[in-house]
């Protein structure tokens, strides 16, 4: 076997790898374990990052997330997304009160759930003295995730989390970033819907640089499988 005609065989796997892409769909978790202080409107801000390509935008988001707290009711939660989306997941659930539990929100321990488009149960819906935790499974945020549809999920995400009453207070456990993407047009590397001499330098650049845009492949390596993926994908132009 020639040299020359090695690489050859190689072109079918790039392009149907690249074909496949969905590059930095999945999970970004943080366990960072720490206290939520009690009955201050600043809480804790978490950043979870996520590093994607130029051309990646967001399909779907949901949020998972283990929160152990006494008092579920004090609870404000907001997702912001690293284009400054920012969307409210909890706002004190049981308040305003519609007589029951009181007018301090909803009691009881705990929270374990993935807030998410894809279910019909409200979070805020779900509001117990005797279950534990009092918010789990598969919820609804009080605003839709689709907001961030079609974003950039390149960059830092900022979780923030506020206890909003004195007396009680918990701890945020885990939280887990739930991201799938699409890469609409894998070769316009500027992410402006135009394929020209621009897209082709910011490739070189990046490729240049190993930056994880320009690994084409999503193998880790930096050759000549990754431009060839690239020029057919630009030859190919943008849906
Ligand atoms: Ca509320
Ligand atoms: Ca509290
Ligand atoms: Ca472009
Ligand atoms: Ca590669």
């Amino acid at each position: 076997m020639s040299p020359t005609i090695a690489p050859l065989k190689a072109w079918p796997l790039a392009l149907s790898m690249l074909a496949s892409a969905s590059a930095h769909a999945g999970d970004h978790c943080i366990t960072p374990n720490v206290p939520i202080p009690d009955n201050s409107p600043t809480g804790i801000t978490l950043p979870i990052e996520v590093s994607a390509a130029a051309s990646e935008v967001v399909s779907s988001v949901d949020l998972q997330l283990l929160i152990n707290h006494d008092w579920i009711g004090d609870l404000a939660i907001t997702l912001e997304s690293p284009a400054g989306t920012i969307i409210t997941l909890l706002d004190r659930p049981g308040i305003p009160s519609n007589g029951f539990p009181g007018p301090f929100g909803c009691g009881g321990q705990d929270l374990n759930a993935t807030f998410t488009d894809n279910t019909l149960i409200p979070a805020e819906s779900l509001c117990s003295t005797t279950a534990t935790p009092v918010i789990f499974g598969f919820v609804i945020p009080n605003m839709p995730m689709d907001s961030f549809t079609s974003e950039s999920p390149d960059g830092q995400w900022l979780l923030r989390i506020s206890d909003l009453s004195p007396y009680d207070s918990g701890s945020l456990i885990q939280a887990c970033l739930q991201l799938t993407t699409n890469i609409e047009c894998p070769a316009d590397f500027t992410g402006d819907e135009n394929l020209n001499f621009l897209d082709v330098s910011a490739f070189l650049s990046a490729f240049g640089n190993q930056e994880t845009a320009a690994d084409f492949t999503q193998d880790g390596n930096y050759n000549f499988l990754d431009v060839s993926a690239f020029l057919s994908a630009f030859g190919a132009g943008c849906p």
